[in-house]
């Protein structure tokens, strides 16, 4: 390994081509892409469909750098029929000449030569962090076939590589006109490598998907100003993208904002530099209840944070709560506003462009550099103050959203106590209706959450009682997207929820400019669940596995969704790190004789009445309620042989999209989302 970082640290230095006698080098290399064969999942993070996007992202990313540098205005991106992928700029295309110190062209270099890509190349905004930046060799190596055209200098060059390995040496293909550049990049995964598992533990091929791919290449393009993506599946007709936003990250708020009533328009929009740290920030605030702020390093999305938000979020507490107080819109009387009251409706990207990065926390998704902190929070502090004092109506109704905001805490506060009180909670802290598990260790213990009393009574009969606890909501439960936050605490089914699962906020980091009289004294944060807030205690939850148990029918399909909006808006780490499974109950018993099979889709029904031939008898499970608890256990709770699936949360900007759109007040875009995607529809029970 660290042969090969000596070699990648250094700038690509042409020299005139001459014959290869590297033996040692080229078994290094070897070495290195049979690792990464070996063990894909260290590389690209699983070998599943994440895995199979992350080759199109490291590619992409090359690209992205040259967009960056200043070299390219234009990628294309196209699914091709037989499931390869094309990956296209019009940069200034990789370097041709021999590499001083492999002894081979730079391409060759590049695609074969473990962490080369990312670290070649002087200063500049690399694309790196998390599992970004593992270089274009390790999507050479997990292809079966990979195809490099570059066009640079008059000249076409070709190479291929099998597995990694090149087919002959970078070679000249043709001429062309002296300005034209850029570099093409074909490859072909390896279906040895990725896969997926199915119900029955089978191996099924996996393909890229255009909606995927779809998510991430439009935030590109929101990121970087003006650059034009063009993307395509030319395994469908009809199926082409063009993303290209003159607005940059003004225009992604816009996008989030789509189903918003905005408070104020045009987005406020500023960028500076200043000790070579870009800081680009778009706000809008509007009249939902949640926050949504989403942070960018280098076009990486930093999940948890880091230092640019809490610059971010300091500067905008203290401006907001400053322009107040000198406006007499906070009486001298009064405390300040917390950031969360500042925050309400706010939806807010920040990007920042760091020219050494560095990615902490268990996913390295949070950004450390401590510099970065001052310079955002300057930034912020002087572009957002500026703006109110050119824009007074706007910023009286920005400071008394904050004053709502800051009553409905207060409301929210009342009704949680107000319920605690009445309710039978006050002893045991847990509903009355919870059948609890006797195991006290979360990882250990999971929850169903099943709907409706009779469904209830067969998962209570059913299940291993040492494990599993079983939590019975009655009827439909709040659509927590149309209400006030307060609203949640009045709400049975939800607080059952919320005192069941144990879920409860940790105390913020401290902030500036809050009501507890600055930086001294942390910002407590107001204790309460707040829609989208990242600051719920993981260590209080009391099961590791949620598991959402509801009809194979329309009404259970809502109450599922209804469950997720409540834990995408106000439980979201709780998905994020993998806690939430829906549960897989049969649609079908099939019996003839001593045999019985379950069958959870029509596709298997059908191959089991094959099977069975005419004397099989056809049961359609209605409910779960009409599962005898045996049965329930079998087909669905048994760890040893049902099936759950995880809830995972690819892209929470574009899911904070679609539940606003679904779950939210707004119906022409509902439908037209709705109209737009029946056709992904299957087994609709009406
Ligand atoms: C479709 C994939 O890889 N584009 C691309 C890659 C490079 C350059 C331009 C490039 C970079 C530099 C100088 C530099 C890369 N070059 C290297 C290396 N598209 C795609 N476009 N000249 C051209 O960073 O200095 C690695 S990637 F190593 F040669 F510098």
């Amino acid at each position: 390994m660290s042969d090969e970082k000596s070699v990648a640290a250094t700038a690509p230095i042409e020299e005139p081509v001459q014959e290869r006698a590297y033996d040692e080098d080229a078994i290094r290399v070897l070495e290195g892409l049979e690792a990464v064969r070996v063990r894909p999942g260290m590389y690209i993070g699983s070998t599943g469909p994440r895995g199979l996007h992350h080759l199109v992202w490291e590619i992409l990313d090359n690209s992205v750098d040259e967009a960056l540098a200043g070299h390219c205005s234009e990628i294309t991106i196209d699914i091709n029929q037989d499931s390869s992928v094309t990956v296209e700029d019009n940069g200034r295309g990789i370097p041709t000449g021999i590499h001083s110190q492999t002894g081979k062209s730079t391409v060759e270099t590049v695609f074969t030569v473990l962490h080369a890509g990312g670290k070649f190349g002087e200063g500049g905004y690399k694309v790196s962090g998390g599992l970004h930046g593992v270089g274009a060799s390790v999507v050479n190596a997990l292809s079966e076939k990979l195809e490099v055209l570059v066009t640079r200098d008059g000249k076409l060059h070709k190479q291929v590589y099998r597995r990694g390995i090149p087919d002959g040496d970078l070679a000249l293909v043709g001429e062309c006109d002296k300005d034209k550049h850029g570099t093409k990049v074909t490859f072909w995964p390896d279906d040895q490598i990725f896969h997926d598992i199915d119900e029955e533990n089978e191996r099924i091929p996996i393909k890229v998907e255009f909606d995927v791919l779809a998510v991430r290449l439009r935030e590109m393009a929101f990121l970087n100003k003006g650059l034009k993506i063009v993307f395509s599946d030319k395994r469908l007709e009809d199926k082409q993208d063009t993303y290209h936003y003159a607005g940059g990250i003004s225009s992604y708020v816009e996008y989030i904002n789509d189903t918003r009533t905005p408070v104020h328009k045009p987005p406020l929009y500023f960028e500076a530099e200043k000790d070579s740290i870009v800081v680009e920030c778009a706000l809008q605030w509007t009249d939902v209840y949640a926050e949504s702020i989403y942070t960018f390093v280098n076009n990486i999305n930093t999940h948890d944070g880091g230092t640019h938000l809490t610059g971010f979020r300091n500067a905008l507490t203290r401006i907001i709560n400053d322009y107040a107080r000198k406006n007499n819109m906070i009486k001298e009387n009064e405390a300040n506003f917390t950031g969360e009251d500042v925050r309400e409706g706010l939806t807010a990207i920040i990007s920042v462009k760091v020219p050494e990065p560095q990615f902490e926390g268990q996913t390295k998704e949070r950004l450390g550099n401590r510099e970065v902190q001052g310079i955002t929070q300057q930034v912020v502090t002087e572009n957002v103050s500026d703006w109110l004092e050119r824009n007074p109506k706007q910023a009286k109704d920005i400071v008394n959203k904050a004053v709502q905001a800051r009553q409905a805490r207060e409301a929210a506060h009342k009704a949680k106590n107000l319920v605690r009180r009445q309710s039978a909670l006050e002893n045991s802290n847990l509903p009355g209706k919870l059948a609890d598990c006797s195991e006290r260790d979360p990882a250990k213990c999971e929850i169903y959450i099943v709907e409706g009393d009779s469904a209830g009574g067969s998962a209570k009969q059913g299940r291993d009682r040492s494990f599993q606890a079983i939590l019975p909501l009655r009827g439909k439960i709040l659509n927590v997207e149309r209400v006030q936050p307060s609203r949640i605490y009045e709400n049975t089914e939800v607080q059952a929820m919320i005192q069941a699962l144990g879920l409860s906020v940790k105390d913020e980091p401290a902030e500036e400019g809050d009501g507890n009289g600055g930086g001294k004294n942390a910002d407590k944060g107001s204790g309460l669940l707040r829609p989208n807030a990242s600051n719920l205690d993981l260590s209080k939850l009391r099961y590791h596995k949620v598991i959402i148990m509801t009809d194979a029918d329309v009404d259970g399909s809502h109450i599922r969704t209804l469950i997720l909006t409540f834990l995408f808006r106000y439980a979201r780490p709780l998905i994020e790190n993998g806690y939430c499974y829906i549960a897989q109950p049969p649609l079908y018993k099939v019996e003839k004789g001593k045999r019985t099979e379950y069958c959870f889709n029509e596709h298997k029904l059908e191959t089991v009445l094959a099977e069975l031939g005419d004397k099989a008898i056809i049961q359609r499970f209605k409910g779960l309620g009409e599962m005898m608890p045996q049965q329930l256990w079998d087909t669905t709770m048994n760890p040893e042989t049902r099936t759950l699936k995880r809830v995972q949360l690819d892209d929470a900007s574009e899911s904070d999209h679609v539940f606003d759109l679904l779950m939210g007040e707004a119906v022409g875009p509902r439908r037209e989302f709705i109209e737009n995607n029946s056709h992904l529809v299957a087994n609709l029970d009406v």
